[in-house]
């Protein structure tokens, strides 16, 4: 079974790949240390865990409800509250981050010439002891410096050791890491920190625990020692066991400042106390903001989220795997930090600093050399280093690929240390005689490429038991739409309004003012439609609906024939309210499942021809044509027929009106399947496009990676000034269409992303790698893979029910009772009732829609659901059909309920 992700996605970071001449030239004025390379010179950051964290929405949240007065802060208290509950212990004293808190213990502890002992927790130690002038002795058993012993618990001091300096009366203090970055995070147990606790007991030495990833060393000895105990009762029995805890927040806790001290002893309490004043802030703040206060709090409450844990712990194991195939030492057994590379398993040995510098200008990753002073002894490991929440299985993939590359480069002429070894790696200078490597050949581009962005904030979530699934369904009527989100393990009910915005559209959004009366929002909004799609008068309205509404309003006259390539729900709705009729010419094609037929939107240009001969141009209101057609499958139209129709309905005068909803799916699709476009960028292909129409609506909600938002463009003035009448009665004035002024900021923004091939290519590839996978298992899936969706065939999978027994809606109950997986019925409760006879309109097409959101899923999640359909799929002859025992008047498909036969 397939693990996918915890959360998903909330806000991307963009991503852009750094050209090989950039890289060259960072490199250089980084004087060949990698670590020196500023984040934009970086493609993907394996550098360091440490405070590269994607943060959860509530951390976000906690963000936004800082206190940040001098004295007393509201978040203070929130801290000390989380860490009595986490941790038992009664005091806190915050600190900037955890050095802050390291530098406090030491100076309050020690006088200088004193000793104090650690298991290697070198990082950030080791440079405050020489500046504090004290003596640290590192104990680590041998085994920690053998990268292929299996120990499982590499931190432990021997034991034997740490009381000979206790004995010898040196020993001032004990301070031990829960975990060890260094070592890619190798674990303290439980049972050696209580050994040494009692240990310093004995020999009255304060003993301080390092917390900073305590989460993940209680998981591993959980998984490795006490599967019967939960994380949140291990926190709280490591934390027993030391005088003294303190963290930074940038670890485990996923911050990206901050840290403290607590403890139960007041007489500690006092002293350091009396200290946080002089060197970092008021003792409520710490040297924080109050942001980062209730940041940290937050990460705090969560560590013992074990779903993530597990999730973490499962893709650090594939990437170990992955590398040990390939025939790399990889420091053993896992940490939850990343993984270590033994450098020695390079041809040619090089160093793990000539080999972060290699694999730099190979690919643009940044990974961490480890030699040196790092380990206080001669060993040298390449540490690649994976951010919590915050890169995607296909980008572990490219690291991956990327290290195999690495085989196809020599370096001429290795790196030399200029001048002496500094404090820290950071700081670190090399010069290098001559060039570097011998030949460069070529960056690498992997089948599936990585995503184009990264995460930057997620959404945590958790599959319900199955017990609660079957409820929940039941009591929603056996119709997905009425199941609560927080039942939902992955949720593909719609792509509609659930994208995940960008840190551009976020910033977009702060940016601009709020107002009514044309704010600069709306003008950027305008500047945007108008560049993108090419129409002269544009209309924001609230969402894709609305401009449904208003179009048919200003366009048609009672009793006139609207036409279409198939229909979508709220467009056919708003022709009929508007006194239209509807009219579906899309091409055969699109009504049989099985056909490959690669444009199996486009109208069909004989139908059309045929039906204006028979009924008079004059009767036709316009022409609706649906970009990358939904109820069809996802399946787009081609620049060629859209072309001929649009001259035949120049030649008659009818207006060409396009639901560019999904315009730049479709536009992606076009340069795919239409030779002659094969090289043309999407916004090219998409301006091409709509200068075939007189306009268009949109809902923003989907292509245009917003939540909410609509677009109604046209070129003819008059039906503008109707248009705009109508919006300023139904939805806001013509400049805000009765959206706030951030909302057409983050539209003008998702115009142009949208059209940005890596992002394209990376949405519409990771639908079809889906239907790929359903379709080997043999699941009868709509053909050819569509732009946003991969549709079930309902008819075919369930051929023993009948349509009226409703096969699709039975069908994506199942797959949410069997996987937590929603998805949408498209098929004849969609379709509802014959106004004229009453009666069920009989779809041609029965079919459940697995909506992919745009940026929030991975391609672990889509392993996930595949699974799930497979499951069902094999379970498929148990299932039976549905009555409908409640039935609303329009668009029923939304709040119908059903009963099991
Ligand atoms: C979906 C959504 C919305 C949509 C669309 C096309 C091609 C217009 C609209 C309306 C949401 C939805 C809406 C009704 C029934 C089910 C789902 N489609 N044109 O999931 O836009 O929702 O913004 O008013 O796909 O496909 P809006």
């Amino acid at each position: 079974m397939s693990v996918g992700e915890s959360f998903r996605i909330k806000i991307v970071q963009t991503l852009k790949r750094v050209p090989y001449d950039l890289r060259v030239a960072a490199l250089k004025e980084a004087h060949y240390n990698v670590l020196r390379l500023p984040r934009d010179r970086v493609y993907l950051d394996f550098g360091t865990t440490r405070g590269n964290s994607g943060l959860t929405d509530k951390q976000l949240s906690a963000l936004m409800i800082g206190d940040e007065a001098y004295a007393g802060s509201a978040n203070f208290y929130a801290l000390e509250r989380v860490t009595q509950e986490v941790f038992g212990k009664r005091f806190t004293v915050p600190t900037h981050q955890g050095r802050g808190a390291e530098h406090l213990i030491l100076r309050g502890l020690l006088q200088a010439g004193q000793h104090l002992l650690t298991n290697g927790n070198l990082l950030t130690l080791a440079p405050l002891a020489t500046a504090l002038t004290l003596q640290l002795d590192s104990v680590l058993g041998p085994d920690a410096f053998d990268p292929r012993s299996p120990q499982e618990f590499k931190a432990d001091p021997p034991l034997d050791q740490v009381e000979a300096g206790l004995k010898a009366g040196g020993v001032k203090l004990l301070v031990l890491g829960a975990a060890l970055p260094q070592f890619g995070g190798q674990p303290l147990s439980l049972d050696n920190l209580e050994s040494c606790f009692s240990l310093a007991r004995r020999y009255q030495v304060p003993l301080a625990l390092d917390a900073s990833m305590l989460a993940s060393a209680a998981y591993l000895y959980k998984l490795r020692r006490a599967p019967s105990l939960d994380v949140r009762a291990l926190l709280r029995r490591y934390a027993q066991a030391c005088d003294i805890l303190y963290l930074t927040g940038r670890e485990d806790a996923g911050c990206h400042t901050g840290g403290l001290i607590a403890t139960n002893d007041e007489a500690l309490y006092t002293l350091f106390r009396s200290l946080v004043v002089v060197y970092e802030g008021l003792h409520t703040y710490g040297g924080q903001a109050g942001r980062d206060m209730q940041a940290l709090a937050q990460g705090l409450a969560d560590l013992g989220d074990e779903s993530y844990l597990a999730f973490r712990h499962q893709k650090l194991s594939y990437l170990t795997r992955r590398l040990e195939e390939d025939g790399r030492a990889v420091y053993q057994p896992l940490g939850l930090s990343g993984v270590c590379l033994d450098c020695r398993t390079f041809t040619g040995a090089p160093t793990s600093a000539n080999l972060a510098a290699l694999l730099y200008l190979v690919s643009g990753l940044r990974a961490r050399p480890m030699g040196g002073s790092t380990f206080g002894r001669d060993f040298d490991l390449l540490g690649l280093f994976v951010p919590r929440r915050c890169y995607t299985e296909r980008q572990i993939d490219y690291l991956i690929e990327s290290v195999q590359h690495l085989a196809r480069y020599r370096i001429a002429h290795s790196l030399r240390m200029a001048g002496s070894e500094p404090v820290a790696p950071e700081l670190t200078r090399y010069e290098v005689d001559g060039s570097f490597i011998t030949e460069y050949h070529g960056d690498f581009l992997p089948a599936h490429p990585p995503e184009p962005y990264f995460i930057k904030v997620v959404e945590p979530f958790r599959l319900k038991s199955i017990e609660k699934r079957a409820q929940a369904i039941r009591e929603a009527g056996y119709n997905t739409f009425l199941l609560r989100s927080e039942d939902i393990y992955i949720d593909l009910l719609t792509d509609s309004g659930t994208a995940a915005m960008s840190n551009q559209q976020w910033a977009k959004m702060l940016e601009v003012q709020e107002s009514e009366l044309g704010s600069d929002a709306a003008r950027l909004f305008h500047e945007h439609a108008r560049a993108g799609l090419g129409f002269r008068y544009i209309l924001p309205t609230h969402q894709g609906r609305a401009a449904e509404h208003i179009l048919s309003r200003a366009l048609i006259h009672p009793g006139q024939y609207v036409i279409n390539n198939m229909y979508f729900t709220t467009t056919r709705e708003h022709q009929e309210r508007a006194g239209g009729i509807f009219v579906d010419l899309i091409v055969d094609e699109a009504y049989d499942p099985r056909s490959g037929y690669p444009f199996k939107g486009d109208l069909d240009p004989k139908k059309l021809t045929a039906f204006i001969a028979a009924h008079g141009p004059e009767r036709i209101a316009y022409v609706c044509v649906e970009t990358n057609v939904n109820m069809a499958g996802g399946q787009p139209i081609s620049l060629a027929t859209t072309r001929e129709i649009s001259a035949i309905c120049r030649y008659h005068r009818i207006p060409v009106i396009f639901d560019a909803t999904r315009v730049a799916e479709n536009a992606y699709l076009i340069r795919q399947r239409e030779r002659a476009y094969a090289g043309w960028t999407i916004k090219e292909i998409i301006r091409e496009l709509m200068a075939l129409g007189d306009g268009c609506t949109i809902s923003a909600k989907k292509d245009v990676l917003v939540n909410i938002g609509g677009i109604l463009a046209v070129n003819d003035v008059a039906l503008y000034e109707r248009c705009a009448a109508l919006c300023t009665t139904f939805e806001g004035t013509p400049w805000s269409g009765g959206l706030a002024s951030r909302d057409l900021a983050a539209m003008a923004v998702g115009l142009e992303e949208m059209t940005e091939y890596d992002y394209i290519s990376s949405r519409v590839e990771q639908v079809r790698y889906l239907w790929t996978k359903l379709r080997e298992a043999g699941v009868p899936v709509v053909e050819p893979p569509g732009g946003h969706a991969v549709f079930l065939d309902a008819k075919a999978f369930l051929p023993h029910i009948p349509q009226d027994q409703f096969p699709a809606q039975r069908l994506a109950a199942a797959l949410y009772e069997v996987s937590g997986v929603r998805g949408m019925e498209r098929g004849i409760v969609s379709a509802g009732r014959d106004p004229a006879t009453g009666r069920h309109r009989a779809s041609k097409l029965e079919l459940v829609r697995l909506a992919i959101p745009r940026r929030v899923y991975t391609y672990s999640h889509m392993d996930v659901v595949a699974e799930g359909v497979i499951e069902v799929f094999r379970g498929r002859q148990r299932l039976t059909g549905l009555r409908m025992i409640f039935e609303p008047p329009a668009l029923r498909f939304f709040t119908a309920r059903f009963d099991l036969l």
